[in-house]
């Protein structure tokens, strides 16, 4: 038998994060029910601090059932890009003890930490280290999980939070699982947790009863992975930084409208707050994509691909803005949101040709425009329309 050699794995997530950075920006609001989330009655619940989950407040609920629930709340809206400061600064720290850290979203990670036990102590100690970093540098608390893979990693560290640190090993695996339930799987829906207690299965252990067969017959390509996560087997690697996909902004109205003209001004602003994203991570794209929201609930997404990747504020405004006239809009309209796919980085130099040269005047006219918004802020300007 091919012996594979054991791993450490870290899973680390950060403890009500965007409600955390809040405190930690106004100290004042400490041990309050903080809930940060959509602007005014309209949007979703981001997330909740600790204190304001206790009256059954969570991420996703709409906000004006959350001031039911929470009446004393205190409400905020998002600060993406603070969120996303400090969230580099933990990537920071984390890559300090490997370079295997595989980012996962703005407050979560996995390390690949079997190499770093000869530098940096074993495994209980770099997580020490680890949170006592974050602490000092941030003032945040996070929970961490180890395990020999990935899937044990993630679901030991949801085991004891805010602030906690379970170390699942070897031996322990078998016990852990037969305890486990199985809505705690990343990625077991409602239907499946259904189907699976249908045949008496509770725990993720239960699932060994079944051979694999079995549980393809009944859950399909998603059988063989729960029989292997039943013997607690996981071998997808710690990936470095995933590539980012897409990037986008959206916004949820104050109030629904028609106002065809409102809304091209609003296509035109999210479309500028994409392309300068773009151009703060060094990506281009060619897909741009137009998301509508109707007063219904129902959604509408139209994309267009261009010819060549572009992070121009003026060639992605003036594609969403087309996609817009392109719209049925019989409905009011409560959600726009525009967003770009199909990136690539342009820190590698991108060919030139004719295009380029053509939107040469709108790149320096972008660029001008980004130095100003680094010297003075994001709100203070906005290009004229
Ligand atoms: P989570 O790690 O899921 O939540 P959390 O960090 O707030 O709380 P926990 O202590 O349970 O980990 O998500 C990280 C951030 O992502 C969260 O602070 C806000 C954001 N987020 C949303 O905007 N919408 C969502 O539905 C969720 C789940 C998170
Ligand atoms: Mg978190």
């Amino acid at each position: 038998m091919v012996k594979i050699p054991a791993r450490t794995i870290l899973h680390i997530d950060m403890d009500a994060f965007f409600a955390a950075i809040e405190m930690l920006d106004s100290p004042h609001l400490k041990g309050k029910p903080v809930i940060v989330g959509g602007s005014g009655n309209r949007g979703v619940v981001s997330t909740a601090s600790y204190e304001a989950r206790r009256f059954g407040v969570c991420s996703a609920m709409p906000i004006f059932k959350a001031k039911g629930k929470c009446p004393q709340g205190i409400f905020l809206p998002v600060r993406k890009e603070r969120y996303g400061e400090v969230s580099k600064k933990i990537l920071d720290i984390l890559k300090d003890f490997t370079p295997l850290v595989e980012p996962v979203s703005i407050d979560e990670a996995y390390l690949d930490i079997t190499g770093s036990e000869a530098l940096f102590g074993n495994a209980e100690e770099i997580a020490g280290h680890i949170k006592t970093r974050i602490a000092k540098e941030t003032g945040l608390t996070c929970s961490i999980g180890i395990a020999p893979n990935k899937f044990l990693a993630k679901v030991a560290s949801e085991m004891h939070k805010p602030d906690g640190l379970t170390i699942i090993s070897v031996d322990e695996v078998d016990t852990f699982l037969s305890r486990l339930p199985i809505e705690r799987i990343p990625g077991v829906g409602k239907r499946t947790v259904e189907g699976l207690r249908h045949y008496g299965i509770k725990a993720v252990g239960d699932l060994k009863r079944f051979n694999k067969e079995q549980l393809i017959r009944w859950f399909g390509a998603f059988g063989s992975r729960l029989h292997e996560l039943a013997h607690g087997r996981d071998d997808s690697a710690v990936v470095l930084e995933r590539e980012i996909k897409s990037l986008s902004s959206e916004e949820t109205l104050e109030s629904d409208t028609e106002d065809l003209a409102y809304l091209k001004h609003l296509v035109g602003s999210h479309a500028e707050k994409v392309s300068w994203r773009l151009r703060q991570e060094e990506l281009k794209g060619r897909t741009i994509t137009l998301k509508i929201k109707f007063e219904d609930f129902s959604e509408m997404s139209k994309g267009l691909t261009i010819a060549h990747s572009t992070d121009s504020t003026k060639i992605i405004s003036d594609s969403a803005t087309e996609l817009l006239l392109d719209c049925p809009l019989k409905r009011r309209v409560r959600l726009v949101g525009v967003a770009v796919s199909n990136l690539e980085g342009t820190k590698r130099e991108s060919q030139g040709s004719l295009f380029m040269q053509e939107g040469e005047k709108e790149r320096k006219t972008d660029k001008a425009l980004d130095e100003i918004r680094k010297k003075f802020g994001g709100k203070v300007i906005k290009r004229g329309r």
